[in-house]
């Protein structure tokens, strides 16, 4: 996508006002139709392994994946609002099974560790997204600060950790993001979201992935990431390395010694008193 001057100040400037633009163009029906063969190939493939594997930073574990995030589309629809210098720091998919109870309440994903300049989200559609089949949505102009949150166990979508949900969302303006497949949402990590069950006979399929400028701190810990374009003059984040293959041990292993090195990120939250690091993982591979 080759936006003009005036349309990426354009998107720029909505997205400073809303925290959101959406319905961009990203993948064509080729890619998307290839990205979802490799989904259900790895689902048949490994049935058991699809949970964790699918969830934090699975841009470490699948090679497609983190091609998927170096894709131009995607570089360029983040480009406007993080600048030329960019890091990936998370992707996860969310697939809601038709008629599943799959949700994710009001949220901000910046709410327990805080970016600065805060990440940019991209909503990747693998499959149309409507309101039936539960689409993310947003509350416009959210963005602007850490709304109050509590801690909850989310069973019906981020199964085997812990996530803030925002407390009293005045959802009277919420806007769903009803996308086509291939399509984008761009939002900050600042912005609350969510999103409700999938009523629908038919399966929603999304990648999310955080995009972050070199020149974001965290509040508290390191963050890491792939350094997907330009250069890191700072240092703030930790270099992560690039997939081996699909999900090959090495890359299991490798998601596990970084997850362990650099827990503290907006995904897994600051550590505990306790200082337990947990995440899901694989349990199976031993180092
Ligand atoms: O896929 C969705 O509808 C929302 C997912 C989400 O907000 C999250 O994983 O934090």
């Amino acid at each position: 996508m080759d936006h003009g001057k005036n349309t990426q100040e354009a998107i720029a400037h909505q997205f400073a006002t809303d925290g959101y633009v959406t319905g961009l163009p990203g993948l064509t029906q080729k890619e998307v139709v290839d990205c979802r063969n490799r989904i259900d190939a790895f689902r048949q493939a490994r049935p058991n392994d699809v949970a964790w594997a699918f969830d934090i930073k699975c841009n470490l574990l699948f090679d497609w994946v983190y091609r998927l995030c170096c894709h131009q589309a995607l570089i360029d629809a983040v480009t406007p609002m993080t600048g030329d210098s960019i890091y990936v720091t998370n992707a996860t998919f969310r697939i809601k099974h038709p008629h599943s109870a799959q949700a994710y309440g009001w949220h901000q994903d910046s709410a327990r560790v805080q970016v600065d300049p805060c990440f940019v989200i991209v909503f990747l559609a693998l499959s149309e997204q409507t309101t039936e089949n539960g689409c993310l949505e947003v509350i416009p102009g959210s963005h602007t600060q850490v709304h109050p949150f509590q801690i909850i166990e989310n069973r019906d979508g981020q199964d085997r950790r812990r996530v803030a949900r925002t407390d009293n969302v005045n959802t009277s303006n919420a806007v769903p993001l009803e996308l086509a497949p291939g399509e984008l949402a761009v939002f900050s990590g600042n912005l609350v979201h969510g999103s409700g069950p999938n009523q629908s006979d038919n399966e929603r399929v999304s990648l999310l992935i955080d995009y972050t400028p070199v020149r974001s701190k965290q509040n508290i810990g390191q963050g890491s990431g792939q350094l997907v374009k330009g250069h890191d003059p700072y240092g703030y984040i930790a270099q992560e390395t690039v997939p081996a293959g699909n999900c090959l041990d090495v890359d299991v292993i490798n998601r596990r010694e970084t997850l362990s090195k650099w827990p503290e990120n907006p995904l897994m939250g600051p550590l505990g008193k306790d200082g337990v690091i947990s995440f899901p993982d694989s349990g199976t591979i031993g180092f």
